[in-house]
């Protein structure tokens, strides 16, 4: 019996020894050895079988060969443990001293850029800034500005329609009739509505069905065709160009009375003529009028004690002349030739 054991704990010693691969493999001697159903615990389980007087002694020698087989795994364990350490520790050197990878930084998008240099002008007017969906009610679209079923001004903006009552908003205005209506009767406004309008329009170098546009509203008792030319004014200055020639036309909208059209000097040529406008050295940029009091009243305002002004525009149409660029394509096609340089 003794001379069994001898050999087990001989077995194991060498075992350990060799078992230079991994913990896992040390593990697996600790189970073979010192487990429940190990050998160790099977010659213990066995200790019945042995004369009465012999019991103690073999105990003793397990126990002790237990004792010094469990030591010596855990010494291996330890030894095994420090050999990962270091091989990680020289395989995966992490060099402090690289510069850290650089990570790609995008930038505005040019329409975005030129939409936040008009927000940031009217919000120093002390306009809010209003938005709306733009799948929008036939309703706020139309009928709220004086355009009823069968005005024949809806053709020149027919739009995308989901159904007969809504449709693809074809202009930011539906954003104003909306706050007109949800406000107290009378209560001042101060307001603009950018955002993106549909058409049914061909896509060209100067046309898109689909275009972003910046309206403004602006009502309160005694607000006159002065404020619109004062207001309009300082904007074209601030976002063109301080000697910039500004002009003031009759025009027609529907949703006002009287209406104007705006024209800016050309900022291609300074007004002297040329390809861009047409040889008329003038640009068309805005267009503007007093609130029709129809509008007024449909939205619950009344026009014997407020009047307003409205005006709108294209925001591609300002960039494209702001940055000088010949094709409205460009801001939709995502090519980064064109978008890094912004
Ligand atoms: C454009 C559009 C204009 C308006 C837009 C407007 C809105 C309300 C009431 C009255 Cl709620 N008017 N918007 C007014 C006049 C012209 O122009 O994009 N023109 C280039």
């Amino acid at each position: 019996m003794e001379e069994k054991i001898e050999q087990l704990k001989a077995q194991a010693v060498e075992a350990i020894q060799k078992a230079a691969g991994s913990l896992s493999e040390l593990d697996d001697i600790r189970v073979k050895f010192l487990g429940k159903k190990g050998e160790f615990t099977s010659i213990l389980r066995g200790m019945g079988t042995l004369a009465k007087e012999d019991r103690p002694k073999v105990g003793k020698i397990v126990n002790e060969a237990k004792a010094q087989i469990e030591a010596l795994i855990q010494q291996k364990n330890e030894e095994l443990k420090a050999r990962d350490l270091e091989k990680i520790l020289s395989t995966e050197r992490i060099d402090v001293t690289l510069p850290g990878r650089t990570v790609p930084l995008g930038h505005l998008h040019p329409l975005t850029l030129t939409l936040e240099r008009i927000k940031d002008i009217f919000f120093r007017m002390s306009f809010s800034v209003e938005e709306g969906p733009e799948i929008e009610k036939d309703y706020y679209n139309f009928e709220a500005l004086n355009l009823p079923k069968d005005h024949p001004a809806r053709d020149m903006q027919d739009s995308f329609y989901i159904t007969e009552d809504i449709l693809m908003r074809s202009q930011t205005s539906p954003v104003q009739a909306r706050t007109m209506e949800k406000n107290e009767p009378n209560a001042p406004i101060r307001m603009i509505a950018p955002g993106r309008v549909y058409r049914r329009d061909e896509y060209d170098a100067t046309h898109s069905p689909m275009f972003t546009q910046v309206e403004g509203l602006v009502i309160d008792e005694g607000i006159s065709f002065a404020d619109l030319k004062g207001t309009l004014e300082l904007f074209l200055h601030q976002i063109f160009n301080a000697d910039v020639g500004v002009r003031f036309r009759p025009s027609f909208f529907p949703f006002t009375e009287p209406s104007a059209e705006v024209d800016i000097s050309c900022v291609m040529c300074q007004g002297k003529g040329c390809r861009v406008c047409k040889g008329t050295g003038w640009l068309e940029i805005l267009g503007s009028g007093m609130v029709h009091p129809h509008v007024l009243e449909m939205s619950g305002y009344d026009p014997q004690k407020v009047s307003g002004f409205a005006f709108g525009m294209g925001v591609e149409r300002i960039a494209m002349l702001a940055y000088g660029i010949d094709d409205l394509r460009l801001f939709y096609d995502n090519d980064m030739r064109f978008l890094q340089q912004f």
